[in-house]
């Protein structure tokens, strides 16, 4: 696909879609609670869409009027052998979490997707889920997809030790262990998304988080609700860069969720002296709100530590914020990148030097030299969304040369309509 290139002065609104975490666990909550549960706002591309067949085929009744989502509900008692292996299409949240679900139903499930699922690591939630008393097993007893689970009733509590900063890990656990009989404790490396225990709560479940340990007991039943799905930070990071670097541009995005374990890049772009506001809307029961960047003067900076977590799917977007920036930008501490939809440092590096930017993996992140303008050429996405897109933004900077983007399609993994979204933005 050629992308939009030579572009001043973006302006307008942009309404990212729904949040592909929330989105997702709406679906699961929805599933393992009794009742109905009515999700508004749920993010209607391919991740997502994963998950919800999947419960369909363990015999969850969900229905899609165009505008909400209904789950009827029915317990985890409820869920029924699929007749088939289920295809999760390319979604490492669908795989990793379902498995904890189904880690306490008594019957056998197989679960496959794509190329890039076939390579995501899953030793991660099959020890502890087997140490908890399932049994799960990977392709030729490897680690890898498609994976067989076969739960128990009897499943145990666990206490246990997270060796990485892992939301799915700690998800498919604490999904888990609200099926175990006793209380489990999960101790987690960094503090990562929180929506599983978030809306643990707000299916009228119980479970408590003092620093980074978290305490769960079973069994628990969870009860049907509504759930309105906040627009994705995770995409709105696309625009809010794209606001930054593209001179005399201003974009206003609406409806943002802001859960504070999400928000790292906010706090990067302060840093980086990005002209950026925020105002909250307090009448949803997400925490969301407004964000407007305009284009800034830019300056290098240290991403490290606990923040990683915080960001970690923005890191693409933000490397390409890092080559318009004046000086040294240092990423560390951010192999996880190297396990996502593809190896997310090599990627970055890889593509971003096509284009013309000064860029250096390394074992745990990126050093980024700008600021530096970039150039034409044919780049590729290796089928990961968040590469795609990121590689439209910095498109956008491009003078010379046309921008050939291979695998553009894997943008509907988690925004369908983004290319739309930019193209309604106007252009001086
Ligand atoms: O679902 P998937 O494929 O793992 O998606 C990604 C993404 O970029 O959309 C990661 F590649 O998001 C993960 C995220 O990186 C979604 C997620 C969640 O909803 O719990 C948690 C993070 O993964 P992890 O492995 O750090 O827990």
């Amino acid at each position: 696909m050629k992308l939009k290139t030579t572009v001043t002065g973006l302006k307008g609104i942009v309404e990212v879609p729904g949040d592909k975490s929330i989105s997702h666990r709406s679906i699961m909550f929805g599933s393992i609670s009794y009742g109905e549960t009515k999700v508004k706002n749920f993010l209607r591309a391919e991740d997502c869409m994963s998950t919800l067949n999947a419960f369909k085929k363990l015999g969850v009744s969900i229905e899609d009027d165009g505008e909400i989502i209904t789950v009827h509900g029915v317990g985890f008692e409820g869920l029924k052998p699929a007749e088939e292996a289920i295809d999760i299409g390319n979604s490492g949240t669908s795989i990793r979490l379902i498995s904890g679900i189904l880690a306490g139903a008594a019957f056998e499930t197989t679960m496959y997707g794509d190329d890039s699922i076939a390579k995501r690591p899953m030793n991660r939630v099959m020890l502890p889920l087997r140490e908890m008393g399932a049994s799960l097993h990977g392709k030729n007893d490897s680690e890898f997809p498609p994976i067989t689970v076969k739960g128990t009733e009897n499943l145990q509590p666990i206490h246990y030790k997270l060796p990485v900063a892992s939301a799915q890990v700690k998800s498919a656990i604490i999904f888990a262990a609200l099926q175990a009989k006793g209380t489990s404790t999960i101790e987690e490396k960094e503090a990562t998304r929180n929506h599983t225990e978030d809306m643990i709560r707000q299916f009228g479940g119980e479970i408590s988080t003092e620093g980074k340990v978290i305490t769960v007991s079973g069994p628990q039943t969870l009860t049907g609700q509504t759930v309105v799905v906040p627009g994705d930070i995770s995409s709105a990071a696309f625009f809010l860069v794209a606001g930054l670097i593209v001179p005399e541009s201003k974009i206003t995005l609406k409806n943002v969720g802001l859960n504070p374990t999400r928000t790292g890049i906010i706090e990067v772009i302060q840093q980086m002296g990005g002209k950026i506001s925020i105002k909250e809307d307090n009448r949803t029961d997400n925490k969301a709100g407004e964000i407007t960047v305009q284009y800034s003067q830019l300056k290098g900076t240290v991403i490290e530590g606990d923040i990683i977590p915080r960001l970690i799917d923005e890191l693409p977007i933000i490397a390409l914020l890092a080559t318009q920036a004046e000086g040294e930008t240092i990423i560390r501490d951010a192999e996880e990148l190297k396990v996502k939809e593809t190896n997310r440092i090599d990627a970055v590096a890889n593509e971003l030097t096509a284009l013309g930017a000064d860029i250096t993996p390394t074992a745990d992140g990126l050093i980024i030299h700008g600021k530096t303008s970039l150039h034409g050429g044919t780049v590729t996405s290796y089928g990961d969304h968040r590469i795609g897109m990121m590689l439209q933004i910095a498109a956008l900077l491009v003078e010379e040369g046309d921008v050939e983007l291979e695998r553009a399609e894997a943008v509907s993994v988690s925004y369908p309509t983004f290319f739309d979204d930019l193209a309604k933005l106007e252009v001086k």
